[in-house]
């Protein structure tokens, strides 16, 4: 197994304070983009699995992994998620208590990880939820002269707060698949010149007005097929942006078979993967796969059947897939919403298999 203890590029780098701690990270994403061999991720790996759950036992031990239960090691990129913070609930969108969030980051970060963190926050101007789509004014309502503006920079101070409080470098990557059109920050609910004045407004409240350290930003359109034109025009610029990366999964329509879902993925990934990886390197950023997967991974040999032919030959410094749901309430339940194996789950070889195939690194278990 290619395992990597990240911990002496990054943490030592970081926690001793030698160089900036962004480009730390940004460092061990272009080695692993050049050498061609991605850093896993997997989102919430150590908050919950398949049969377990660190808020529902109050457990601080981060010790859990459906990674580490079947590769054996932990993944290297560690995915967390804030949407409820602007609320200052105490539990996340998926039930994840803050506490252990912050706990769970710190414990990746010191075994030598890297985390990278989503936010799905609420419509700040229905007050419905982050896939409310009903109005095509909410983030006109946000920007400076909307009627939301106050409102909503109170929301982005609650989550600074909240990752001052994290006190790590990471990854952040906000207003994510933007080219899709089922957030509220979609194509279609805003013009690329509102999205992209959020993502500026983002960005100078962080590392400017707060004078936060540390952020690497990561901006995942989610597009398939010659949808680049619809990208670019949603991209705030090279200052403002470190990583370029894209959002794709497998999905499998009810006439087709598993293999042909997986063979379509693989030409979707292909296409999609060359035309932004492209556009990274043209204007000098990492790529990242910073979301892949197959909800329920039917097919038994996904990974190097599927995933791993996506991703050969380009520049990919990590790919994370999506989280392993432990709730039993539908349609985000742990029988459907999954997207790494168990212990038993019948993609669980297969997954050793790719760990082991030294085309990924994954964070040793020490
Ligand atoms: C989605 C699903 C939801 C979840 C959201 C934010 O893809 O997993 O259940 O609330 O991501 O993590």
């Amino acid at each position: 197994m290619k395992a990597l203890n990240l911990l002496s590029i990054v943490g030592v780098l970081a926690l001793a304070g030698c160089a900036a701690p962004q480009n730390d990270i940004l460092t061990v994403l272009k080695t692993a983009a050049d050498e061609g061999t991605p850093l896993y991720g997997h989102q919430d790996d150590l908050m919950y699995g398949h049969t377990w759950n660190a808020t529902k036992e109050n457990d601080y031990s981060f010790k859990r992994s459906d990674v580490l239960a079947t590769a054996g090691d932990y993944p290297a990129v560690l995915g967390l998620e804030l949407g409820g913070i602007e609320l200052g609930n105490k539990l996340n969108i998926d039930g994840n208590d803050f506490d252990i969030i912050r706990a769970g980051a710190q414990k990746h970060y010191k075994r030598g990880g890297i985390v990278t963190i989503s936010w799905h926050p609420r419509n700040p101007l229905t007050g419905g939820d982050t896939w409310d789509v009903s109005s095509d004014k909410a983030v006109a309502s946000i920007l400076p002269g909307g009627e939301k503006h106050e409102m909503f920079m109170g929301w982005l101070a609650s989550c600074a707060d909240f990752i001052e409080s994290i006190g790590i470098p990471f990854i952040f990557r906000p207003w994510h698949e933007h080219t899709g059109d089922w957030f509220w920050w979609c194509d279609g609910m805003c013009t690329p010149e509102e999205y992209n004045a959020l993502w500026i407004m983002t960005y100078k409240y962080f590392t400017e007005e707060r004078g936060i350290k540390g952020i690497v930003w990561a901006i995942s359109p989610n597009i398939m097929e010659h949808s680049r034109e619809v990208f670019e025009p949603r991209y705030p610029g090279d200052e403002y942006v470190d990583i370029v990366g894209l959002d794709l999964y497998e999905f499998k329509s009810a006439d087709e078979t598993v293999e042909a879902a997986s063979e379509r993925y693989v030409q979707q990934m292909r296409v999609g993967i060359a035309e932004i990886s492209g556009f990274a390197v043209e204007h000098g950023k990492v790529f990242a796969m910073c979301e892949a997967g197959y909800e329920g991974l039917h097919d038994p040999n996904w990974w190097t059947g599927a995933l791993a032919p996506s991703l050969e030959g380009f520049p990919v410094s990590y790919v994370l897939t999506w989280r392993n749901s432990s709730s039993e309430i539908p349609p985000f339940d742990k029988d459907h919403h999954f997207y790494a194996p168990w212990p038993g789950q019948q993609s669980e070889a297969d997954f050793k298999a790719w760990c082991n195939s030294g085309k990924v690194k994954l964070l040793k278990n020490i």
